[in-house]
């Protein structure tokens, strides 16, 4: 993997792709351009004018989710070498190399806003970057590999659905793909539990032991609700954001409710109920003291997931090393024939 930008020798240092991003509130034709745009529905790109503070919160969001699926990849790549069965083995290998993959898009897509793939990796390593909240959590047990595709992937498509409608179109169309892997993830995950739940009596309790640890940091990474969500109101006018945190975590509750039922498993929530009067399911208090303590970096497993994260950049340096050295044999070797 690339971290750094090539700037190649005899070449101007890479422009800020993002050329047109501006704090001055100066041209009011160019602000008023982007506000119709945004009316409209269409989509703002790389080489667009664009507000600063737009700009700058797609950076923030988009390299937090790219952090996230690299981050993401550890709980379940812990477990490949621990796998069942080869078609367990193979389905968890191409399900943690597709996270890798979506880290990948999505700084490229970060980039198109003229920020480089190193000062995002350097922002993740230092432990300035947040990345999600659910990465925090221990894979203790096999069941919890069929809890995390079903739960934290089906809770990754309700919130990344809506972000395919993005305003902002390099990271509208990245989300279009992973969308589309994200399900399979989500399918395999909830197949692995079924094959759980209609299994031995001690296989089904697996199951229900990965459901009470995983179900709760679950529902907490739609995000703080909305009367705490500092950002959601300006995001959503911008047409980042289409649905508000709560509602995304409504949907994702009333979607998997029923799931759980066929599974015969129970969720861990003596509040959860049916309220035919607003459609949904009402649950009960979320421990969002919790929340705060695993994001702000005193989870269960955040100095390890950070520590692994380091490691694992530390020993790839050669690797980097190596494929810039190529690149610029090559781009000498062509400059040569030209
Ligand atoms: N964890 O004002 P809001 C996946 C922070 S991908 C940590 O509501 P916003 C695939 C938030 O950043 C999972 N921090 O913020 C997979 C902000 O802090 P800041 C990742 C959180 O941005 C599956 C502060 O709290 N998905 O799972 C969390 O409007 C299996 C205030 O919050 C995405 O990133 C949290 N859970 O809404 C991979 C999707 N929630 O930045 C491997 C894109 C909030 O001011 C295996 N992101 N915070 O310092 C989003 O949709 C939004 O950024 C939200 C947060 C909804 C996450």
């Amino acid at each position: 993997m690339y971290t750094q930008a090539i700037d190649l020798p005899g070449q101007p240092p890479r422009e800020r792709a993002a050329s047109g991003a501006s704090d001055s509130p100066a041209d009011p034709a160019r602000q008023q351009a982007f506000d119709s745009a945004i009316e409209a529905g269409r989509k703002i790109e790389p080489q667009d004018w664009m507000p600063e503070a737009y700009r700058r919160t797609l950076v923030r969001q988009i390299s937090q989710h790219a952090h996230s699926e690299v981050v993401g990849m550890l709980p379940e790549g812990n477990w490949i070498t621990r796998a069942p069965s080869l078609r367990r083995k193979a389905i968890l290998l191409a399900k943690v190399q597709d996270e890798g993959g979506h880290g990948l898009y999505l700084y490229s897509a970060a980039e198109t806003l003229g920020v480089s793939r190193d000062e995002l990796v350097e922002a993740l390593l230092s432990g300035k970057a947040k990345y999600s909240s659910i990465f925090n959590y221990p894979a203790l047990g096999w069941a919890d590999m069929g809890c995390i595709g079903w739960l934290v992937d089906g809770a990754a498509i309700m919130n990344q659905i809506p972000l395919c409608r993005c305003s902002y179109g390099p990271y509208a169309r990245a989300m279009i793909r992973i969308c589309k892997e994200e399900s399979f993830h989500q399918r395999q995950g909830y197949e692995l539990m079924l094959a759980l739940c209609r299994g031995t009596a001690a296989q089904k309790a697996m199951a229900q032991e990965a459901l009470d640890r995983w179900w709760w940091p679950v529902v907490m990474m739609f995000g703080p609700s909305d009367a705490e969500s500092v950002h959601s109101a300006q995001t959503m006018k911008w047409g980042i954001k289409r649905i508000s945190n709560d509602d995304l975590r409504q949907k994702f509750i009333d979607a998997t409710v029923p799931q759980a039922e066929l599974l015969g498993l129970e969720i861990p929530d003596p509040h959860l109920k049916w309220n035919a009067e607003r459609g949904h399911y009402d649950h009960g208090p979320i421990d969002w003291s919790e929340f705060w303590r695993v994001v702000d970096g005193d989870g269960p497993c955040n100095r390890e997931r950070l520590e692994t994260r380091r490691r694992a950049h530390a020993n790839g340096a050669w690797v980097r090393e190596a494929a810039l050295a190529h690149a610029r044999k090559r781009a000498r070797r062509a400059r040569q024939a030209a």
